[in-house]
């Protein structure tokens, strides 16, 4: 059997994956031992990559305006489209807008058209929503966008503190590193930074609890004292910096217990913080979006790098500021200059620049400045001003904020293309004209970590349908329109190639990111590239960023920015945050998909402290609605008391795909970040009310069904989906709605007590389920899910069909809700066995093999630990 190497396509800790082949077919995945983001290891989602791939809810073909067409239809109707809104209105009246999810080749080419070919700025990603407010920070700091630290400093470090990143869920292997470091290392400390107590604090000494958006203070207030401490590292800051004093005066003079006011934290855990920063030399701040995300994102960030500069504790092991990125290639966006305010190659929009990379392209027609950033962008769709937009590998309709201004802008926008590899989506529904894009598996290319590490991803099955490679669609538009000679490559080797050159295009040392060594490969060294960080010049020694004290800025010193901090604006009602479950990637187009990825977190929720819940008058499980003058979403709530009182965490998963009213971003305001344009995603105000239910109802179907109801949300099991439903109607209302839906030529046994308002219903075709409904005014009157989720492969003998009526199994033991995604283990079963006698991680993997293949429920595993043990010694 062989095996192929190739990138995981989710998070940007990038880690290789070895994907076993059988028959032309993905047979299994297995972490690459020799790949050095993970050696090994995968988490959760990585080793359910097999499961991802088939042509379940695929686009497969181009379809303009709602109709299948050739590829040559589309293409043409895309480049007269195109023409026509640049002739009539102008260049600015297009725009692209890409990923973090594309590859380097497939980014170079759309960006290269756009800003060398087409004469506008206006290319933009969605890395605007996740990156943009630490690359702004890199800038103002370093002169240039880059990450000084590697996944070996993380380990190495003696005080690793994270601030506003949830790694044991969103960068599970760098967690998993740095558990078995601090195994290793017992003196090594670790301290969360997070307004939610999350999985991540599992490893914490120290968790601040910080009140949401504060964390400027916290930082300003570490400077403080550090320079009153004599912390300050007196000759790098002479040597190499310049900025200091400006930047004391702005931090202010708040002490520990002057900063412990304001954040809301104890006085002494943030005098312990400060004390351990101070007398910790080999110190990592890791930091994500709980800063990044904010309207004053970019000062947070300025705010943890400067502490940096000014200890000197950057560019040696074991240190450093690090902002670990979240999509696979976010890093190889910024590189090639996917946002809107860069140009190429870490190159700006300086007239030195720009006369450079037109040169080098032999641009026709060059963007002069900037273009529109993301937020803006959508803004200008909304006003009309944008009139063609083609969006790749990205779903703005669930992501962007303000989703009501999103749709609008969709709306109004004349001529909207997606291309996707998934058939329905929020935005696709907006779409003129749909093209299939080959996703993870079918496509060649590159992809650059956290840790600017760039590995191939390569072509483990043909592609399915029609579906093409973003590269090959956007070139095949620039021939369209009559560029083709700028967009002859055979293939993504060659475009990579371009690109490596480009990076050392009249470089000599002035930019950090030059991998021109790369620009030589040949294609056989291309297909057989392994893992190799940059930067990689093509002569003179690699330079690991900042080692030799020198910064990209024009006087070589790094700036100490001045950051006056900010609390978020005063508001009414509930705080919202949002973020991510560890089971489920962004929208689920694919990790909603996979069953077993799909019951730790089943169905759309809300958390909220189990106090607020108590005087809302809501227990686990009611459906509440959160709302605010940007919208609604409806969930069950989730009564958490990880979650401090007056805050609630909405999960960004839910698409309108998934659920009735979720898409966190319906509360979010398009409030951005002044210097980074990186939107508040983690902060709103809202106010959350208890929705009154008449009817609950599980559905199990084959197919996924169309409702009109004020809640449902739909989880993929196997053989079908699984949907949880509530209504304001009564039960009989409820099912005259469903009923048209179910199944016309089904055989049909039900059962139904109006007056206890209970309504149960199997239809069968032949000898299978086909479906099997319940309904009811309460929820507790339900069948058991887990019993629910197995209906799918059941095949009950004829005579039992009635029996399934009973909404119960006896035989069958729930598992409960699951902890262990890759063994299927749920808390059912790991509390007998505690209660058995397992009283460590170790021994309930022994007894129940839960936690022993990727680790990612470890936190959980220990949580529920240490809540039996809790429970017993009360
Ligand atoms: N399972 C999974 N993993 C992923 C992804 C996914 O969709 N699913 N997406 C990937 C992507 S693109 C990204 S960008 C990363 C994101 O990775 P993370 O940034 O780690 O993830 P989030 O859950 O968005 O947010 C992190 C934390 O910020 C906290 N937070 C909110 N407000 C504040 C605040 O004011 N201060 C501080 N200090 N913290 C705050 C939240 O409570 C949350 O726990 O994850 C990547 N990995
Ligand atoms: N409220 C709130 N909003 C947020 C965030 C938050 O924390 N809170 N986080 C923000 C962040 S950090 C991010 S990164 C964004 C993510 O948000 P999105 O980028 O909108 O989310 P995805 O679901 O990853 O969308 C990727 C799309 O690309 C498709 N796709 C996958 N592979 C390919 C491919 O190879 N080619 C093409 N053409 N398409 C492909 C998928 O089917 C999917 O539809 O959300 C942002 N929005
Ligand atoms: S940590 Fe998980 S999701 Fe991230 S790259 Fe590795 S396997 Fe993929
Ligand atoms: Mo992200």
């Amino acid at each position: 059997m062989p095996n192929c190497n190739t990138t995981c396509p989710y998070c940007g800790v990038g880690c290789g994956v070895t994907a076993q082949l059988a028959g032309g077919q993905v047979s299994g995945v297995l972490g690459d031992g020799d790949h050095p983001a993970n050696a090994g290891r995968l988490c959760v989602k990585g080793t359910a990559l097999a499961e991802t791939l088939g042509d379940e809810g695929r686009l497969l073909h181009p379809v303009l305006a709602g109709h299948r067409v050739s590829w040559q239809a589309a293409i043409a109707a895309l480049g007269s489209k195109l023409q026509e809104a640049r002739e009539r209105h102008g260049p600015d009246a297009i725009a692209f807008y890409l990923s973090g999810q594309l590859l380097t080749e497939d980014y170079y080419v759309a960006n290269k058209l756009m800003k060398g070919f087409l004469g506008s700025g206006n290319v933009d990603t969605n890395s605007r929503l996740c990156m943009s407010s630490a690359v702004a920070a890199h800038k103002r700091a370093f002169g240039e966008d880059v990450v000084p630290c590697t996944y070996a400093d993380v380990e190495d470090c003696d005080l690793l503190v994270m601030v506003g990143s949830n790694a044991a869920w969103t960068h599970p292997v760098v967690y998993q590193r740095i558990e078995a470091a601090k195994q290793a290392n017992p003196g090594k400390r670790i301290v969360v930074i997070d307004p939610r107590r999350t999985a991540s604090c599992d490893l914490a000494d120290l968790h601040l609890q910080l009140l949401p958006g504060t964390d400027a203070f916290l930082f300003a207030g570490l400077l403080r004292h550090l320079a009153n401490n004599g912390a300050l590292d007196r000759a790098f800051i002479d040597a190499h910096t310049s900025g200091l004093d400006a930047a004391l005066d702005a931090a202010g003079n708040l002490d520990a217990a002057g900063v412990a006011q304001v954040t809301g934290l104890d006085a002494q855990e943030v005098a312990t913080f400060y004390d351990w920063f101070t007398a910790t030399e080999r110190t990592v701040s890791m930091f994500s979006q709980g800063v990044k995300q904010s309207a004053t994102g970019t000062d947070k960030c300025n705010a943890v790098i400067n502490c940096h500069l000014a200890t000197g504790r950057i560019g040696r092991p074991g240190m450093g500021p690090f902002s670990i990125t979240g999509q696979p290639n976010a890093m190889g966006g910024r590189e090639v200059g996917g946002l809107s305010n860069q140009l190429a190659a870490h190159m700006d929009y300086d007239p030195a620049d720009v006369d450079r990379v037109a040169r080098f392209w032999g641009a026709t027609d060059m963007a002069a400045g900037p273009g529109l950033k993301a937020v803006d962008l959508f803004q200008a769709a909304a006003d009309g001003h944008i009139k063609f937009l083609w969006i790749m590998a990205t779903n703005p309709a669930v992501s962007l904020p303000d989703s009501a201004l999103v749709r609008r802008a969709l709306a109004r926008c004349e001529f909207v293309v997606v291309s996707d590899c998934t058939a329905q989506t929020d935005t696709a529904a907006f779409a003129d004209l749909l093209l299939p894009a080959a996703p993870w598996g079918e496509k060649d290319g590159t992809v650059t970590n956290s840790e600017r590490v760039i590995s191939r991803q390569r072509q483990l099955v043909p592609a399915l349908g029609e579906a093409r490679p973003d590269w090959l669609i956007v070139t095949q538009v620039a021939r369209a329109l009559g560029l083709g000679e700028h967009f002859d490559y055979r293939g993504p080797e060659a475009i990579f190639r371009e690109h490596a050159a480009l990076s050392a295009f009249e470089n000599n040392g002035s930019r950090a990111f030059d991998i021109g060594a790369l620009a030589q490969l040949d294609d056989a060294q291309y297909a057989a590239l392994a893992p190799v960080r940059w930067p990689l010049p093509a002569s003179g020694p690699a330079i690991e960023p900042f080692c030799d004290g020198r910064f990209f800025t024009a006087d070589g010193r790094a700036r100490i920015v001045a950051v006056q901090p900010q609390a978020p604006a005063p508001g009414e009602g509930m705080t919202i945050n949002t973020g991510r479950f560890r089971d489920q990637w962004h929208t689920m187009t694919r990790t909603g998909r996979v069953p077993r990825l799909s019951q730790h977190r089943d169905f759309f929720s809300i958390s909220l402290n189990p106090s607020d819940a108590a005087q809302l008058g809501l227990a686990e499980g009611d459906l509440v609605e959160v709302g605010n003058a940007q919208g609604v979403v409806r969930g069950l709530a989730t009564l958490d008391p990880g979650i401090a009182r007056g805050q609630s965490f909405v999960p960004i998963h839910w698409s309108g795909q998934f659920t009735a009213a979720g898409g966190a971003s319906n509360l979010i305001p398009a409030i951005t970040d002044p210097y980074s344009g990186q939107p508040q995603s983690k902060f709103a105000h809202a106010s959350i009310a208890p929705c009154a239910v008449a009817s609950w109802g599980l559905l199990f179907s084959r197919e996924p069904l169309v409702m009109e109801l004020a809640y449902w949300s739909r989880i993929a099991v196997s053989g079908g989906y699984l949907t949880l439903l509530a209504d304001t109607a009564a039960p009989a209302t409820v099912y005259a709605q469903l009923a048209r839906e179910l199944g016309a030529d089904c055989e049909r046994a039900g059962y139904e007590d109006s007056v206890g308002g209970d309504w149960r219903e199997v239809g069968r075709r032949g000898d299978t389920l086909h479906y099997a409904l319940f309904l009811n005014r309460s929820r507790d009157a339900l069948p058991e899910r887990g019993w629910m989720t197995g209906l799918g492969s059941e095949t009950p003998a004829a005579g039992e069909w009635h029996q399934l009526l009973a909404g119960f199994s006896a035989e069958r033991e729930s598992a409960g809700k699951l902890v262990c995604s890759c063994w299927e283990v749920g808390e059912t079963q790991i509390a007998r066995a505690i209660e058995a006698g397992a009283d460590s991680v170790e021994t309930l993997g022994a007894a129940l093999r839960c936690g022993t293949q990727c680790g990612s429920c470890i936190p959980e595993l220990r949580q529920l630990l240490d809540q039996a043990r809790e429970d017993c010694a009360a």
